[in-house]
């Protein structure tokens, strides 16, 4: 069957202000939908994937009607379930009911019917878990004529009644999964991560495990309750994953696991095995502060690891403690300092607007992130998505805006009853300010300047400093979205 997989249109300036937006875009590739798209292709159906992030509506509405798919997939975040209605809508009116049309991704993980109601029946079908063998298994009844009864892991339409399938196991066997369809993707050199966080192009996104055995509040899983803790893949079947990157051209492989060292030891026979292979690749990965340690970190480094994200989110205790990171300060500093000794460059993300905040400790969380004096620090604001621990127990803890585009760590989406809007916008903009600032800082920078892409990244963080030093209000939402008047 013919099945297009789309991710609808979007432009960073819909994200980011278009003052700083070139120095925080980030084109990670949508590894979760290149993975429905491969199980598709492999049991032979002709997949096309259209990215919205680089097509304009109009180019996706040209491109489907010159491939009229009889299945179509949209992906969506919360951000961008807006954008999907629309598309959905479009994509109705142009072949009425000879596309099935359906959505999967976080948000309608999340929202489940409410989608299919929200949509206005210009959406058949939600997948309400991991897309893989719920979209095949849709599609094959669809190819067959068959009704969907009984298909685990959907919410559909049956005649005027919105039938809600148990929802699918989540895979078990990850080996057993082809490689995601990265072929799909076109021209490669346009996934591009934000300035400042990749060594070398092209840049492949990995996952070497699903899931999270941790309670952060406002972290989406697919696996809500985490009743499954973390699946790994064996190190085998990620080398092997490696390996058919490299031959597709890729320099740079970003493991995108929420926490690459949850299984020291496999941790450590991962980056063992991958130096011993003496493969030519850099590679990033994230890690949590209290599942590290030197000889690890030295490993890592050793096999070609040139940087390491560390959740550090808060500066003050307290404040871990309410978003149930499970970390300490001290730790924190701890796992800074021994990847700094071996060698490795480090990213810290913090967060301000978490409950029960005040300013005077937003303050003390940039005093803390230049005490422990990373080599990237991004400042976003804490985002309850529909799904997470702290939305569905927002009464506890603030109020969240109405409108969805506001989901997207910018400052628009939650207030703490502690903590206004302007507040946390305003801790933002100090925390890039003085983070970035440092002269020292900026003359490290400097002296590591080598190549033409190196003064180019500098340039964009130089014009975004100047922003964040001249413009009040730099991370206020703007409501018109400028340019690519996709819709
Ligand atoms: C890679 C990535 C990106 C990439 C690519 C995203 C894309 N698809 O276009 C980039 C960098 C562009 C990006 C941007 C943003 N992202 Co992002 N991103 C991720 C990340 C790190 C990995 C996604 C992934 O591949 N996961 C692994 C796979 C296995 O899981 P999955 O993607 O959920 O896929 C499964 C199912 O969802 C489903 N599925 C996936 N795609 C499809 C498509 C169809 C048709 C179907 C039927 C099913 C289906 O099947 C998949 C396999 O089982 C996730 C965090 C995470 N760990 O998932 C955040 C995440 C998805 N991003 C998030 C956010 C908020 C954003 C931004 C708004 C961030 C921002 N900058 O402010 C933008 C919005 C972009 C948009 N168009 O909506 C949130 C979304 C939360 C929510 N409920 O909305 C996440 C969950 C991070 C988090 N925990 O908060 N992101």
């Amino acid at each position: 069957m013919r099945c297009a997989l789309v991710i609808p249109s979007w432009v960073p300036e819909d994200i980011f202000s278009s003052k700083t937006a070139s120095s925080q875009i980030n084109y990670w590739q949508p590894l979760g939908t290149l993975s429905v798209a491969a199980v598709l292709q492999k049991e032979g159906h002709d997949v096309r994937f259209l990215n919205g992030a680089f097509m304009t509506h109009a180019d996706i509405m040209r491109e489907l009607r010159n491939f009229a798919p009889s299945f179509v997939g949209l992906y969506s975040t919360t951000f961008g379930w807006e954008k999907a209605k629309k598309t959905a809508q479009d994509i109705r009116e142009i072949f009425k009911d000879r596309t099935f049309i359906c959505t999967g991704g976080p948000y309608p993980i999340a929202a489940q019917a409410h989608c299919l109601e929200d949509a206005e029946r210009h959406i058949d079908a939600v997948i309400t878990g991991e897309g893989e063998f719920s979209t095949l298994e849709l599609v094959q009844r669809l190819q067959e004529g068959k009704n969907l009864d009984g298909v685990l892991g959907i919410v559909y339409w049956s005649g005027g009644t919105v039938v809600t399938n148990p929802p699918r196991p989540l895979i078990d066997d990850l080996d057993s999964l082809p490689f995601p369809a990265r072929e799909l993707l076109g021209d490669i050199d346009k996934y591009i991560p934000p300035p400042a966080t990749y060594k070398r192009k092209p840049v492949a996104v990995m996952m070497t495990s699903r899931g999270c055995n941790r309670r952060c509040i406002y972290c989406f899983q697919i696996d809500k309750e985490r009743k499954s803790g973390i699946r790994y893949r064996s190190v085998e079947n990620v080398i092997d994953e490696i390996e058919h990157c490299l031959r597709q051209g890729y320099r740079e492989i970003k493991f995108i696991d929420d926490t690459l060292a949850a299984d020291y030891d496999r941790a450590m026979r991962l980056a063992r095995e991958i130096r011993a292979r003496g493969f030519d690749f850099s590679w990033f990965a994230s890690a949590c502060v209290n599942q590290v340690d030197k000889p690890l970190l030295k490993a890592f480094k050793e096999a070609g690891c040139w940087a390491i994200l560390f959740g550090a989110e808060s500066g003050v205790q307290k404040n871990l403690a309410t978003i149930r990171k499970g970390i300490t300060l001290d730790q924190t500093v701890k796992a800074v300092k021994a990847a700094k000794e071996v060698g490795l460059k480090v990213s810290t993300p913090f967060m301000f607007g978490i409950p029960g905040e005040t300013f005077e400790e937003g303050l003390k969380t940039i005093d803390f992130a230049i005490k422990l004096d990373p080599d990237i620090a991004n400042f976003h604001a804490i985002t309850p998505f529909p799904g997470t621990y702290l939305y569905e127990n927002l009464d506890q803890y603030g109020t969240v805006s109405e409108e969805l585009t506001d989901f997207t760590y910018q400052g628009a989406a939650f207030i703490p009853y502690t903590m206004t809007k302007e507040e946390i916008l305003k801790l933002r903009q100090i925390a890039f300010r003085r983070f970035y600032s440092r002269p020292l800082f900026i003359l490290r920078k400097m002296f590591v300047l080598r190549s033409r892409s190196d003064f180019m990244m500098a340039l964009k963080s130089l014009k975004s400093l100047f922003w964040v030093w001249t413009k009040s209000d730099l991370f206020a939402r703007s409501k018109s979205s400028p340019a690519r008047k996709a819709h």
